[in-house]
């Protein structure tokens, strides 16, 4: 009797797995984990790379960029904004940790800028087979909305690229890497790649008990905030101590 339940089982996760197979392998981009958030909680989240460069390909390599929030770009409610992030976040700045993993990669470390604070990591030194996905670890920290703003929610913008061979910049084809970044003119967009201006996103939403929008408000605007071209073009490469291995320079 169990083992009659277990085969029906098994043979009904088989069915399902099949059929959403199709649907799944199209929307495998690299993502996180957790896409959305409420803010003033933390969370350890996870890179997650669905799927490497393409038919007989192994993901090597990768590089993750969060916005700094010094020269980012802002927009509300979808378009461009001169504001900077410090008008709808009380607390940007060094909000993401990476945790330490060295169950695929061998290497990794953290990128910080002139201040000492985390705006990306790479890894380094492993293989994702095809058909593999892999959970790169970080900690996002609790992101906190300026109360007197507007804002109801925060999308942070994310540029990664998962490396399957390392070559210059002008060695950038399919099945050489996939870029998951914004397109805002960094030596980074992929133009013409597969993951071109498909970047993942954190979205941090506002928590409107503990911290209501005001009656002026109305409905409240949805802010982005998403790297620069010269962030990217600063912070996309794996610089290893002290020395750029990607792109090869
Ligand atoms: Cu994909």
């Amino acid at each position: 009797m169990i083992i009659k339940q277990f085969k029906f089982s098994t043979h009904t996760a088989l069915a399902f797995t099949l059929l959403l197979g199709a649907s799944q392998s199209a929307l495998s981009h690299t993502r996180l984990e957790i896409p959305t958030v409420s803010e003033g909680v933390r969370v350890t989240n996870n890179v997650v790379i669905g799927h490497s460069c393409g038919e007989g390909k192994q993901t090597i390599a990768s590089t993750v960029v969060f916005p700094d929030g010094v020269d980012s770009i802002v927009k509300v409610n979808g378009a461009q904004s001169s504001d900077t992030i410090d008008s709808y976040v009380s607390n940007y700045g060094n909000l993401y940790q990476k945790i330490l993993d060295h169950s695929v990669f061998q290497f990794e470390d953290e990128k910080k800028d002139a201040d000492g604070n985390v705006v990306g990591f790479w890894v380094k030194g492993g293989k994702m087979p095809e058909g593999y996905t892999v959970y790169l670890p970080f900690r996002a920290g609790a992101m906190l909305i300026e109360p007197t703003s507007c804002a109801r929610s925060v999308k942070v913008v994310l540029g990664i690229a998962d490396i399957c061979k390392f070559t210059p910049i002008s060695g950038f084809k399919d099945g050489v890497l996939e870029t998951w970044t914004p397109a805002v003119g960094s030596n980074y967009d992929g133009v013409g790649l597969g993951g071109f201006d498909s970047p993942a996103t954190l979205t941090v939403t506002r928590d409107l008990a503990n911290n209501p929008l005001e009656a002026a408000c109305g409905d409240g605007v949805d802010v982005e905030i998403i790297p620069s071209a010269a962030q990217l073009n600063r912070d996309m490469p794996i610089i290893n101590k002290g020395k750029q291995v990607w792109p090869k320079p």
